[in-house]
């Protein structure tokens, strides 16, 4: 398979996606919610995947595609070539703020990642990952990531999971809290794991995301040394919804044993 050949093509569309969605700013959105109130979707959410899979489809006909808004392929397993794609990752804050969303897109092959493009539309900031062939914001190649302790970072989380909740005993987070520099909560995971790839924050956690909201950023993490997984610790299976942890290398340990393995869950 010629990756920097369907790389190359991924880039384009989405520079190009990012520009229909800028020229959206200054039109009327129409805003629906999808499973609850705070969860929503516009037409450009739809326009922007129906591009990319129109692309696609004429293109890399075999290939196969997840979606977020569903336009894609029923996908049951990652056998072949996958495109996994968030075409607005963060879509609260593009609706209320127009900047702090991203579109987010992993190729994976087999189950394995070898593409992960995650484009900041507001802030012109691509990140883009061929594994085995570096991580790269516009082009500029980002370094592997360092360790660093608890004391010394900063950790990207919702203050959701800080309250009590379902997903998680929030009395493990509260000592994490205490203990890091500081923390941070930008509304779009795609995004959060790109600000772990340039060392902007040093993790990231949350307790429910989709695949498309992750694929991408995985592959560029883990090109750079960083780690990827579930706040079990296992690694993701790009079909369910799950929880995550991202970090930097040691970072993620720490968080994994003196932290979320405290619990009894
Ligand atoms: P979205 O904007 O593409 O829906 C916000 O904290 C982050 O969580 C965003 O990346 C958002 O992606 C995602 N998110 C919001 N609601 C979600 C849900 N019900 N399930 C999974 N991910 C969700
Ligand atoms: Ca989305």
């Amino acid at each position: 398979m010629d990756w920097e050949y369907i790389d190359l093509h991924a880039k384009q569309w989405v520079m190009e996606a990012g520009d229909k969605i800028r020229n959206s700013f200054d039109k009327t959105l129409n805003i629906q919610t999808k499973s609850n109130p705070n969860d929503l979707v516009t037409n450009l959410d739809k326009e922007i995947e129906q591009f990319f899979i129109n692309k696609i489809r004429n293109t890399f006909p075999y290939h196969k595609i997840l979606g977020e808004e569903g336009y894609g392929d029923a996908v049951s397993n990652l056998d072949g070539v996958v495109w996994i794609i968030d075409p607005i990752d963060g879509t609260m804050n593009f609706i209320h703020q127009q900047r702090n969303f991203a579109i987010s897109l992993g190729v994976y092959e087999n189950g394995i990642g070898k593409i992960g493009i995650i484009y900041d539309v507001a802030h012109g900031e691509l990140y883009h990952a061929i594994s085995g062939k570096g991580a790269f914001m516009n082009d500029i190649e980002l370094p592997p990531l360092n360790k660093v302790t608890v004391k010394e970072s900063i950790i990207a989380l919702n203050a959701t999971w800080l309250l009590e909740n379902h997903r998680i005993d929030h009395n493990l987070l509260i000592p994490l809290v205490k203990e890091a520099r500081g923390t941070r909560s930008y509304g779009t995971a795609a995004l959060e794991m790109v600000f772990v790839a340039t060392g902007r924050v040093d993790a990231y956690i949350s307790m429910r995301l989709s695949p498309w909201d992750v694929a991408g950023g995985t592959v560029i993490i883990e090109e750079l040394g960083g780690v990827v997984t579930n706040i079990r610790g296992n690694k993701l299976d790009f079909l369910s919804k799950d929880s995550l942890l991202v970090a930097k290398p040691g970072l993620h340990q720490t968080i994994m044993n003196d932290y979320l393995k405290q619990g009894k869950w």
